[in-house]
C-alpha cells in the first residue's frame, strides 16, 4: 500500500510539476535534502573523521550522509561479504551518532563490478545484496543506495529491473520507508544525450526504473563548471523525473595533489528548486572539505541570494577564527580544479594574476616594471607570512591535510621575490647577478608534477615562476633585447604549456 502511494505521489510530482515547468509549485512543496556522499576514490575517512563530520553537517543544516567510499572493499569489490565485526560495530556507532546529530545515514553498495543480474546467478546475487542491506539495517541504518557508476556493464533494462526489485524488497522487508537512491552507469548528461550506446542505455534504464527511485546525476560532465537550468530540464526529460545531484566538488581524487578550498558555484536556482537531493562529494581530507561544504549548504538554503565569494569568506571566518585571514590567502590559491576532463571551481587568485600580467607586460618588453614589482612584492610577503602562521598554528588534524601545499605556497612566494630581484638586476644591467638568482628558481616545479605531488595556484604563482624561467632564457638567447610577442604566446596557456 505504502509502495502504491509512493508511486502515485512520484507520478503526480513528475507529471504535474516537471513537465509543466512549474518550479514555484515544486519549491513550495519540497526542498532538496542536502548532504554529502563519501563517494571518492582514496583513503576512506576514519570513524573519528566521520563522527566529526556528522556534527559539522548537523550544525550546517545538512541532513543526509551517504556512505559510499569507493575504496572500502565491502562497499564495492567485496560487496557480497558482510563487514568484519569491528567494522560492524563502527557502523553501528556511526548510525547512532548520525541520529544524535540530526543526520540521516544512507548505506550505499556499489556491486556493479561483478554483479550478475539475471538467471540463477542473478537470483543468488540479489539475495546476497539483500543480506548485505539487512546486515547494516540491524546496525541502525534505515536508508539505502545502489550505485552503478564506473563499471563496464551497461544493460540499462537489466539494471533497472534489478534496482526495482531491490527497491520493492527493502520496503517489503521493512528495512526502510524511503525509496532507493541510485547512480546509473551513464550519470552525466553529455553521454546520456550523445553517445549512441549511452543514449540507448539511458532510454532503457529510465523507462523501466520505478518512478519513486531517486536517480543522481553529476551534470553535463563528471566534473562540470556548473549545472544550468537547461541541463536540469534535459536530464529530467530523459529520466522522466526530477534528478538528484551528485556534485563533484570539493572532491580531488582525480588530482589529489591539489586542494579544493573554494566555494560551491555554478549551480542554478532551478537545480535547488527541482532536485530532490543535493549531495556533495568531498575530498579525502575531511577537515579541509568543510570550506566548500559550508558554502554548498548556504547555497541550498538561499539559492537566489547566494554569493559564492561572500559565502566562501564567511565559511573561512567561521571555521578558522584568528587564522582566518591567513587561511583565506592560502585557500585563494587553491580553488580551481583543472584536468583534461575536469574543469570546476572558482579561479585561483584572479586579482594577483592581473597584477602579474601587468608586470610581465612591461618586463617582457624590457621596460622598467618598478611599480608593478612593488605591488607584487607586497603580495609575496603576505603569502610568506600567511604560510608561516598556518604552518605554526593550524590544528594538527588540519595541517596534516595541507602541509605540503602550505610549504609550496611559501616556496612559490619566495621564488616570486627572487623573480622580482631578477627583474631589478636586469634593469641595472647585472647579468651575473641575474644568472645567480635564476639558479634559485631553476629547480622549482611549476608544471608536470605527478598526480600526487603538491600543487597550488597553477595558473598564478606557478605560472609566474614558469614565465620567469622563460623570460630569463629568452633574455640570454637574444642578448637581453626586449622580448618579442613570442614570449607571451609561449606562456599565456599557463604553467602547463611551459616547455
Ligand atoms: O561521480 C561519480 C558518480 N562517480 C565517480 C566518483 O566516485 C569520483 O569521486 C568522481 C571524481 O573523480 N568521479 C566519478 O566518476
Amino acid at each position: 500500500m505504502k509502495k502504491l502511494l509512493q508511486l502515485f505521489l512520484a507520478a503526480l510530482f513528475s507529471s504535474a510539476a516537471v513537465f509543466s515547468g512549474n518550479t514555484a509549485a515544486l519549491a513550495a512543496e519540497q526542498r532538496a535534502e542536502c548532504g554529502i556522499v563519501e563517494g571518492f576514490y582514496g583513503r576512506p575517512w576514519t570513524e573519528a573523521e566521520r563522527r566529526a563530520m556528522l556534527h559539522f553537517m548537523g550544525a550546517h543544516g545538512m541532513s543526509l550522509y551517504v556512505y559510499a567510499p569507493k575504496d572500502d572493499p565491502y562497499h564495492r569489490e567485496k560487496w557480497r561479504e558482510p563487514y568484519p565485526l569491528q567494522e560492524m560495530l563502527a557502523l553501528k556507532r556511526l548510525a547512532a551518532e548520525a541520529r544524535a546529530a540530526g543526520v540521516e545515514i544512507v548505506f550505499a553498495v556499489s556491486p556493479g563490478i561483478d554483479l550478475r543480474l539475471s538467471g540463477w546467478a542473478g537470483e543468488a546475487d540479489f539475495q546476497m545484496l539483500m543480506r548485505k542491506l539487512e546486515s547494516v539495517h540491524v546496525l541502525g541504518v534505515r536508508r539505502f543506495a545502489v550505485f552503478f557508476d564506473d563499471i563496464e556493464h551497461k544493460d540499462g533494462a537489466e539494471q533497472a529491473r534489478f534496482l526495482n526489485r531491490v527497491n520493492e524488497e527493502v520496503l517489503t522487508r521493512h528495512l526502510t520507508e524511503k525509496p532507493l537512491l541510485v547512480v546509473p552507469t551513464e550519470y552525466f548528461l553529455r553521454d546520456m544525450k550523445d553517445g549512441n550506446r549511452a543514449k540507448a542505455y539511458t532510454r532503457e534504464f529510465a523507462a523501466r526504473l520505478d518512478k519513486d527511485i531517486i536517480v543522481l546525476f553529476t551534470g553535463a560532465e563528471v566534473v562540470p563548471e556548473g549545472i544550468s537550468a537547461e541541463d536540469m530540464a534535459d536530464a529530467q526529460r530523459l529520466y522522466g523525473r526530477p534528478l538528484g545531484v551528485w556534485w563533484n566538488y570539493p572532491v580531488t581524487d582525480y588530482l589529489p595533489g591539489k586542494l579544493a578550498l573554494g566555494p560551491i558555484q555554478g549551480l542554478d536556482e532551478v537545480t535547488a528548486q527541482r532536485a530532490p537531493v543535493f549531495l556533495m562529494n568531498p575530498m579525502e581530507k575531511p577537515y579541509l572539505s568543510r570550506i566548500a561544504l559550508a558554502t554548498g549548504a548556504a547555497w541550498l538554503s538561499s539559492p537566489s541570494s547566494y554569493d559564492a565569494e561572500a559565502a566562501w569568506r564567511e565559511a573561512i571566518y567561521a571555521q578558522y577564527g584568528s587564522l582566518a585571514a591567513d587561511m583565506e590567502l592560502f585557500a585563494l590559491h587553491s580553488r580551481r580544479m583543472e584536468k583534461n576532463w575536469a574543469h570546476t571551481g572558482a579561479l585561483d587568485a584572479p586579482a594577483l594574476k592581473a597584477q602579474m600580467d601587468a608586470f610581465w607586460r612591461k618586463a617582457e618588453h624590457g621596460e622598467p616594471a618598478k611599480k608593478e614589482a612593488e605591488v607584487l612584492a607586497h603580495e609575496f610577503a603576505r603569502l610568506k607570512q600567511a604560510a608561516k602562521h598556518l604552518e605554526e598554528k593550524l590544528p594538527l588534524e588540519i595541517s596534516a591535510e595541507c602541509l605540503p601545499q602550505i610549504k609550496l605556497l611559501a616556496r612559490y612566494a619566495e621564488a616570486g621575490e627572487t623573480v622580482l630581484a631578477m627583474e631589478k638586476v636586469r634593469r641595472e644591467g647585472s647579468v651575473a647577478q641575474e644568472t645567480a638568482l635564476y639558479e634559485k628558481i631553476r629547480e622549482i616545479p611549476t608544471a608536470g608534477q605527478e598526480k600526487d605531488e603538491p600543487r597550488i595556484s597553477e595558473q598564478v604563482l606557478a605560472d609566474f615562476i614558469a614565465k620567469a624561467k622563460i623570460w630569463h632564457d629568452r633574455g640570454k638567447e637574444i642578448g637581453r633585447v626586449p622580448l618579442s610577442r613570442d614570449f607571451a604566446k609561449r606562456t599565456t596557456a599557463g604553467a602547463g604549456s611551459v616547455p
